[in-house]
């Protein structure tokens, strides 16, 4: 598979050099690739033959597959959707390359002992087939330093960042395939090591041994792990240190290729697209503007116009505790030379505010990129803002948020026009084919063809079969598959028998407060009571229950790991409960990752979306269980809403309090008007008993309910919670009706392919054309 990747890659990158067209940059710290055995078989389109193959040589597939490590360079839904997006890229022939860094250790590993997290490194390099060494492609990349300035005979001023700290990048790169066609791009991960080779060789034979080492180290921790960090920004130096690297090292990459075909500079926006994945990679627009100016020596007025034109920036998110700020005297220290031009480039854009805006000094104060704390900080989202094109958020609600919370005042600079929303999507061919290769195979059967992977619009032709009688029987039967598979995997993992004809209900995700997994697990504890509470007669008549979890929690998230603690406890007591039976389940899947998503998304009967509305930016994994024929139980949040608009409202269980009475409930819980829900009361109280366990290890989950402020709203959405929780139940109840809604819903689960989301910004962002490239 390798040897035919290689081949491809090749092709493609002379047809994208002879061409020489635009080629779209994706700057992300995170790629959570997964796997990439299988589904390089599948984009290639040769896994039949491959499975035939490997049996007559005594294997399984599966098996095989399955020695694959994840490479996991990723914490959650953002570096997915990069993922994605690469599929996508390729898939529709678009010359674009991926921008990340090699970590050695990707994501932890997480191991749950006593119920609890444990966190374990994941050095997952040992054997990786696929990733190619690039030891002639090397940048170096200088930290600290200092600036000399001076003026040359012809009056100009130069700036010279000299003295530093000087570490080499090398490239490793990573083809990817696309889905049915020769391209295959590149995605190119930078690793650091020391710029003079294995040691300082002048340290090293004057007797200094250990100091030489210890810089070796220094250099080689640039690359060595992920921030465990989801959606909260924590601000430590090496992870500046990390974004400088590798934005430095892919900069010098793409000048460097741009400069290959004798252009001037002012083409560069016409051949190049960056777009930056939140604000991780701002600093590449500070360094642009470095090499323009300081390097190229083109006057500020010009490198500004080229800059300007070249970046996409992309937000994810408006919680606050996760938007970027350096501190400026830390950034001062690493980056001297980027803290002046972002400084020139704050008085540029301030001036000209001022000037449009003459009345108005409290603006200026509020859209400055330094803000006025102590210590001063640099708000990367504000630099991204005003040195991009194009700003989106990813999906509408989100889009509109942005335009009225945090960055409203920049409408008032520029105009609505500058903001636009490209929702998100998932790639069909790693979330329906391969993760779900029966239910793949039934829809090709049924359409007649398996086009509707590349053309995901296709599945409306499923809808005419809703009630096909034969059709829904084969539809729920790839479900039944899907949860026996499920079920013999918690059995092997766990311990504990589940019953596949259960309503399995599952939330799988990174923990956190806003995504409300406390909620779903109070939930449960409700549910429990409520069962202890009837008779034989009322049990009979209820329905079985899974409640499945899955997710890590930040190492120093202390909430998200009581939460964890929580569901195990609880998971613990229901399980062991000979009154409960089989009605209801927990379960807490260790180490979610992607390849579980592959096998948990295709067994959902129902799954979890349930953040406070306003907080989830967009969400992906709601796409990804509806489009395996799962309903879901979700908020009027992220793109929850627009699957609601495309599935139709009867097949989507929406619940809970809208983002416009989001600050009201908050206010009313700071001063005091609020009285708990009274179901939440009593799974409170039971906590508080012991029924699970020392209560002390929960008070801070209480706490936060109660004199916390309530601040994600568990109380005021409860009863509306748990009374579509019975709805749910009900509408399971009905086999027919739940087919045909399942069907009904696939079909028209055309818009969430991140293809559709690749064109939107080909088109809108980035203006770029599709190549070729010959067979
Ligand atoms: F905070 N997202 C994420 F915006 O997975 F940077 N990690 C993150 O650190 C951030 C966002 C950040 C997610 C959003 O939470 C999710 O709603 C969205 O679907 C996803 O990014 C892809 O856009």
């Amino acid at each position: 598979m390798r040897d035919r990747l290689i081949i491809d890659w090749n092709k493609t990158q002379q047809a994208h050099t002879l061409v020489d067209q635009k080629r779209v940059y994706y700057l992300s710290l995170e790629f959570l690739m997964g796997r990439t055995l299988d589904n390089a078989m599948l984009n290639q389109r040769i896994k039949d033959v491959a499975v035939e193959g490997i049996s007559e040589l005594g294997f399984r597939m599966e098996d095989l597959i399955d020695q694959e490590h994840d490479a996991a360079l990723g914490n959650g839904g953002l570096g997915r959707l990069a993922a994605c997006f690469l599929d996508s890229l390729a898939t529709l022939n678009y010359p674009a390359w991926g921008y990340g860094l090699r970590y050695r250790y990707g994501i932890f590993k997480q191991e749950i002992i006593d119920g609890y997290q444990v966190e374990v490194p994941d050095y997952w390099l040992d054997f990786n087939p696929w990733e190619f060494p690039r030891h002639d492609i090397t940048v170096d990349i200088m930290f600290y330093g200092y600036v000399r300035r001076y003026t040359e005979e012809d009056g100009t001023t130069v700036n010279v960042w000299e003295g530093g700290e000087v570490v080499q990048a090398v490239a490793y790169d990573v083809p990817i395939p696309g889905y049915d066609t020769p391209t295959t791009n590149n995605l190119r991960l930078w690793s650091s090591k020391p710029s003079t080779g294995e040691f300082d060789f002048q340290k090293f034979n004057s007797g200094d041994y250990e100091s030489s080492v210890r810089d070796q180290q220094r250099a080689e921790t640039i690359s060595a792990v992920l921030y465990p960090n989801d959606n909260i920004d924590v601000g430590k130096e090496l992870r500046l240190k990390q974004q400088y690297f590798w934005v430095a090292a892919s900069l010098h990459d793409i000048v460097r290729r741009f400069k290959k075909s004798h252009r001037a500079w002012t083409d560069f926006p016409l051949q190049v697209a960056i777009q930056l994945n939140d604000t991780h990679p701002t600093l590449a627009i500070v360094e642009l503007m470095r090499i323009l100016v300081d390097k190229e020596h083109l006057d500020w007025d010009t490198a500004w116009n080229i800059v300007t034109e070249t970046f996409g920036y992309t937000n994810h998110t408006v919680l606050p505790e996760a938007l970027e700020k350096w501190s400026v005297p830390l950034f001062q220290n690493l980056l001297p030379r980027h803290l002046q031009i972002i400084y020139d480039i704050n008085l540029f854009f301030l001036q000209s505010v001022e000037r449009r805006f003459p009345k108005d000094r409290e603006l200026l104060s509020k859209v400055s990129i330094i803000e006025e704390s102590n210590p001063q900080v640099i708000r990367m989202a504000y630099l991204a803002i005003i040195g991009s094109k194009k700003v989106n958020g990813v999906a509408e609600l989100h889009s509109d948020l942005i335009k009225t919370t945090i960055f409203k005042d920049f409408i008032k600079i520029f105009g609505p026009d500058k903001f636009t929303n490209v929702t998100n999507g998932v790639t069909p061919r790693r979330w329906l084919h391969q993760a779900n290769p029966r239910l793949s195979a039934l829809i090709s059967k049924k359409l007649g063809s398996d086009k509707f992977l590349s053309d995901l619009n296709l599945l409306s032709g499923l809808e005419k079969f809703a009630d096909d009688k034969e059709f829904q029987k084969e539809w729920m039967d790839v479900k039944y598959q899907n949860k026996q598979r499920l079920a013999k995997y918690i059995k092997d993992t766990t311990g504990i028998s589940v019953d596949p004809n259960a309503l399995f209900d599952i939330q799988v995700k990174r923990i956190h407060e806003y995504k409300r997994q406390q909620m779903n697990i109070f939930g449960v504890i409700s549910r429990y009571l409520s069962l202890k509470a009837m008779t034989k007669e009322e049990r009979a008549k209820q329905v079985q229950r899974v409640s499945i979890f899955g997710g890590k929690a930040a190492p120093g998230y202390w909430m998200a790991k009581t939460i964890i603690r929580l569901i195990t406890a609880v998971s613990e007591v229901v399980n062991n409960d000979v009154d409960i039976g089989d009605l209801l389940k927990v379960v807490f899947i260790e180490d979610y990752n992607v390849s579980k998503a592959e096998f948990l998304c295709p067994a959902s009967d129902l799954s979890e979306h349930i953040s406070t509305a306003g907080t989830e930016a967009s969400g992906t994994s709601n796409m990804k269980f509806v489009l395996n024929g799962g309903l879901i139980i979700g908020t009027c949040d992220g793109a929850n809403i627009e699957i609601t608009r495309e599935i139709g409202e009867e097949r989507i269980f929406l619940f809970g309090n809208l983002a416009e009475d989001v600050e009201d409930l908050r206010h009313a819980h700071r001063y005091g008007k609020t009285a708990m829900d009274p179901a939440l009361k009593e799974v409170c109280d039971e906590i508080e008993k012991g029924t699970f366990g020392e209560p002390g290890v929960f008070a801070g989950l209480i706490h936060a309910l109660t004199d916390g402020g309530d601040y994600y709203l568990v109380s005021d959405d409860f009863a509306s919670y748990l009374s579509t929780h019975k709805l749910v139940d009900e509408a399971f109840k009905d086999t027919a009706a739940w087919a045909h809604n399942t069907i009904v819903a696939v079909s028209r689960m055309g818009f969430f392919t991140s293809d559709r989301a690749i064109n939107e910004y080909a088109d809108e962002i980035w203006n770029v054309d599709p190549v070729i490239v010959g067979k």
